[in-house]
């Protein structure tokens, strides 16, 4: 049986979500400590972005942190297992991006970002026109979801092709995790599994002269 548990890490964070196992432990751990409650268990695993799942024993008070977010358990009593759940980290975070096609606040980058699918970003027609949100930590994140355009004229909707996605720990050290080719329609939403760690920007970039202009991002973290 598996339950979603939620816990507030800090003020500044968003909440954590994580599946519980009773009776479950998980096999192999980084981290072992004594610790005063289930809740200050999880809240160590919140504050380290490289732990994903959490053993906690309610009679010896051993708390447990391991790496893997698909963790092997094994059973054992009075052991609970905590396993982290990714969530959107970019939204409200900011977002930079080469150009705003008539310098107006519709179409800046945060908008992007919003949580609103009813408001884009939109950069000018320009050569390789980007858009890159800065997640303000880092993270270990597993997928990406863009949102296209979902009104106007059909043309506007394929010009998202030849993207590139990159992320990295700094501006300078970026990484491919997806090309899309495309080209995309309106109304699109593309998934693109994206498995990183050390991930605290996340850049979109059109491999040719051509205009940025998507409803929403969302990059899933643990
Ligand atoms: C967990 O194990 C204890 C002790 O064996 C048992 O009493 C309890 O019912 C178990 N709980 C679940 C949810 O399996
Ligand atoms: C852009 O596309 C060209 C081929 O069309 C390729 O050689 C080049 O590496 C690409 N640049 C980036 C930054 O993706
Ligand atoms: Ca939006």
């Amino acid at each position: 049986m598996t339950a979603l548990f939620y816990i507030v890490a800090s003020l500044k964070s968003n909440q954590q979500a994580f599946s519980i196992e009773i009776n479950k432990t998980i096999l192999s751990h980084q981290t072992s400590l004594v610790d005063s409650s289930i809740i200050a268990c999880a809240v160590l695993c919140i504050s380290d972005y490289k732990c994903c799942s959490a053993s906690y024993n309610e009679d010896s008070k051993i708390c447990l942190l391991g790496n893997q977010c698909s963790p092997v358990m094994r059973d054992s009593a009075n052991f609970k297992t905590l396993t982290k759940q990714p969530r959107d980290v970019a939204y409200g975070k900011s977002a930079t991006q080469s150009s705003v096609f008539e310098n107006l606040p519709i179409n800046i980058a945060s908008r992007a970002v919003d949580g609103d699918l009813t408001t884009w970003m939109h950069t000018a027609k320009e050569y390789m026109p980007f858009w890159i949100v800065d997640l303000e930590k880092i993270y270990k994140i597993k997928r990406i979801e863009i949102f296209n355009r979902n009104k106007g004229y059909r043309i506007s909707g394929e010009r998202l092709h030849d993207l590139d996605i990159t992320v990295g720990p700094t501006e300078n050290e970026m990484q491919l995790c997806a090309h899309y080719v495309g080209p995309s329609k309106l109304k699109d939403h593309l998934v693109f599994e994206c498995l990183h760690e050390d991930v605290r920007f996340v850049k979109l970039m059109i491999n040719s002269t051509e205009v940025l202009n998507v409803v929403e991002v969302k990059v899933y973290a643990w």
